[in-house]
């Protein structure tokens, strides 16, 4: 995701944390205000870029080698590299934040990829091979140039939503964090968290990936790479998507909320 979709999923974790998980991040954020994952969420985007950093870029998806639209499946073995995956990366982090033995900055850094990643494995193209996660497929979206993979992560939510600042990300939050309580999604909330087991990261990343890389068959290429591959997709396809974009949101911030509750105090 984009800044837009990282920021949202962080206040959506924020109104679904405990008061001690509250606490616990803003102890190793230092940071008290009422954005204090928000103003995290898309540090590690920018930390990749950096030499000191590269070495974390494989860590925002993982490369599933199935056959969308006719397959989609994701392995841990077969799939996260040499190199690490979203999925290892998210056990890594999770064990590393409450490793007294580190320094402070570390501990932060723990924190702040756990927010972004969780964020990463819900967009359905990092959980997908094909084309480099849709990277290389050029697409038009109101008029520019852009390809399958950017239109996901970025065009279609600023779409939706209309812009990409912080208070576009807390507004669409809130939407979403009222569905969760009451709305839309208050019946299948608690079928989000099946699985979550705090003792096998690598069990729980990897159910969160194949939810999300379901989607590649179903919404993302439904009908192979060559219906979209220089298409325009700002019509029916976006309106077919933006359901999903909004699901896969909702569930990657009640998802965070929870990892962090189990981090912080051992339940959800
Ligand atoms: N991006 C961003 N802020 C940065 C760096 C990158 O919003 N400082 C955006 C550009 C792409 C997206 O992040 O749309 C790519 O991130 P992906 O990391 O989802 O892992
Ligand atoms: N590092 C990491 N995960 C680990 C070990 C290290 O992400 N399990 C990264 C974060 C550290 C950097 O490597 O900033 C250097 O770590 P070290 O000082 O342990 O070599
Ligand atoms: N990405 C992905 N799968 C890959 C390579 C990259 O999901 N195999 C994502 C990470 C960024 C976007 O695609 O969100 C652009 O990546 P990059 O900046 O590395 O080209
Ligand atoms: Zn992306
Ligand atoms: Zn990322």
């Amino acid at each position: 995701w984009g800044t837009l979709g990282h920021d949202t999923v962080a206040y959506i974790a924020q109104n679904f944390v405990t008061s001690a998980t509250k606490t616990f991040c803003q102890n190793i954020l230092a940071d008290t205000s009422t954005s204090y994952l928000a103003n995290v969420a898309t540090w590690a985007d920018t930390y990749r870029y950096t030499s000191e950093g590269s070495f974390s870029a494989p860590y925002h998806f993982i490369d599933a080698e199935d056959d969308p639209p006719s397959s989609c499946n994701v392995d841990y073995n077969r799939d996260c590299g040499s190199g690490g995956c979203v999925v290892s990366a998210i056990q890594n982090y999770t064990s590393r934040v409450v490793d007294t033995s580190l320094s402070t900055t570390e501990v932060q850094k723990a924190l702040k990829w756990i927010v972004h990643f969780i964020g990463d494995i819900h967009q359905p193209l990092h959980d997908e091979a094909l084309d480099i996660g849709g990277n290389t497929i050029d697409v038009t979206f109101d008029g520019t140039s852009t390809n399958l993979h950017h239109i996901w992560d970025t065009n279609m939510p600023e779409k939706l939503v209309g812009g990409y600042t912080l208070t576009d990300a807390k507004t669409w939050a809130k939407t979403l964090t009222t569905s969760i309580k009451t709305g839309a999604y208050s019946s299948q909330k608690s079928s989000w968290l099946s699985g979550i087991n705090i003792d096998d990261p690598i069990t729980t990343a990897m159910g969160w990936a194949t939810d999300s890389n379901a989607y590649v068959c179903s919404t993302v290429l439904p009908d192979g790479v060559s219906a979209v591959s220089g298409q325009e997709l700002d019509g029916s396809y976006y309106t077919t998507a933006v359901p999903v974009i909004e699901l896969q949101i909702a569930k990657a911030g009640y998802r965070l909320a929870a990892w962090l509750n189990l981090i912080a105090t051992g339940s959800t």
